[in-house]
C-alpha cells in the first residue's frame, strides 16, 4: 500500500490533476465526505486527509509514504527525514512584509528601530530578518495575521500572499517580498528503499505532469 498525504483545499485541488496523469483518481470528494482515508482506483494507492501543516510530520515518521506541502510549511518544520524531490509548483504564491499604509517601514529599517512582527512564519521570519540585520520581535499568531497591525498589536506581519486583495481588503501594503512559494513533493526516506518501484514510478509520473520552468 502506498499513502499519499494531501491537506483539503487547495493543495488537494491543485494535486488532482499530476494524481490522474499518474493514473490515479480519489473516488470521494473531501469536500463533501466525512472520512480522512480516501481510496483511489488505484487498490494499492491511498489519500489521507490531513492538516497542511501536519503533512511533513505524517510523512517523517512514516505515517504517510509520501506527501505535498508548501515550502512555507517545509522550511517552518525543518525538513528532517523528508526526502525532496521534485517542485510540483502549483499552489503559488509569496512570503511578504506587510505593514500599515501609514507605517513607514523603510524608515524604521533605515533608523535601526525595533519592529515588532506578527506571523505564524517566525522560522522564514527569523532567518529574513536576521540576514538584513534588522531586530525584530516576534510574535507568534497562529491566524488572521492581517488583524495585529491593525489593532497595534504589531508593526508588521510575514505572510502568504497571492492576489493581494487580503491585505487590500485591510488597508495593508506588501512592503518587502521575501520569497516564491510553491508546494512540493516529499518522500518518506525509508519507504523510498522499501518501496522503491513503486513511489519510483510515481515520482516519475509527477515529474512528467510538472510544468518545466
Ligand atoms: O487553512 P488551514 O488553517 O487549514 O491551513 P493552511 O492555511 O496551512 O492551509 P491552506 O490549504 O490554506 O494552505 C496550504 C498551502 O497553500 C500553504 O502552505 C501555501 O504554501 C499555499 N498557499 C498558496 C497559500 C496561499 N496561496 C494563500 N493565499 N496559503 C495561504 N494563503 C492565504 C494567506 O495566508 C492569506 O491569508 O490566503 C490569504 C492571501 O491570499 P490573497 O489572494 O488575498 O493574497
Ligand atoms: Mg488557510
Amino acid at each position: 500500500m502506498i499513502t499519499l498525504a494531501l491537506s483539503k483545499g487547495r493543495i488537494f485541488e491543485e494535486t488532482l490533476p499530476l494524481l490522474k496523469a499518474a493514473g490515479i483518481e480519489v473516488l470521494e470528494d473531501p469536500e463533501t465526505s466525512r472520512k480522512l482515508i480516501l481510496p483511489t482506483n488505484r487498490p494499492d494507492v491511498r489519500v489521507v486527509l490531513v492538516r497542511a501543516t501536519d503533512v511533513p510530520t505524517y510523512v517523517q515518521y512514516g505515517g504517510a509514504d509520501l506527501g505535498v506541502a508548501g515550502r512555507d510549511v517545509l522550511i517552518e518544520h525543518g525538513g528532517a527525514g523528508l526526502y525532496q524531490p521534485l517542485d510540483l509548483r502549483i499552489a503559488s504564491c509569496r512570503m511578504s512584509v506587510a505593514t500599515r499604509d501609514d507605517f513607514d517601514y523603510a524608515a524604521a529599517v533605515k533608523q535601526g528601530s525595533r519592529i515588532r512582527v506578527a506571523t505564524k512564519y517566525t522560522e522564514i521570519a527569523r532567518q529574513h530578518f536576521a540576514d538584513k540585520g534588522v531586530h525584530v520581535d516576534l510574535i507568534k499568531l497562529y491566524g488572521s495575521m492581517e488583524l495585529a497591525p491593525l489593532t497595534g498589536l504589531a508593526d508588521a506581519i510575514v505572510d502568504l500572499v497571492s492576489t493581494g486583495s487580503t491585505l487590500k481588503a485591510n488597508r495593508l501594503v506588501e512592503v518587502e517580498r521575501i520569497m516564491e512559494i510553491s508546494s512540493r513533493l516529499v518522500v518518506n526516506q525509508a519507504a523510498l528503499k522499501l518501496k522503491r518501484e513503486a513511489l519510483r514510478q510515481l515520482i516519475d509520473a509527477f515529474a512528467s505532469a510538472t510544468p518545466a520552468v
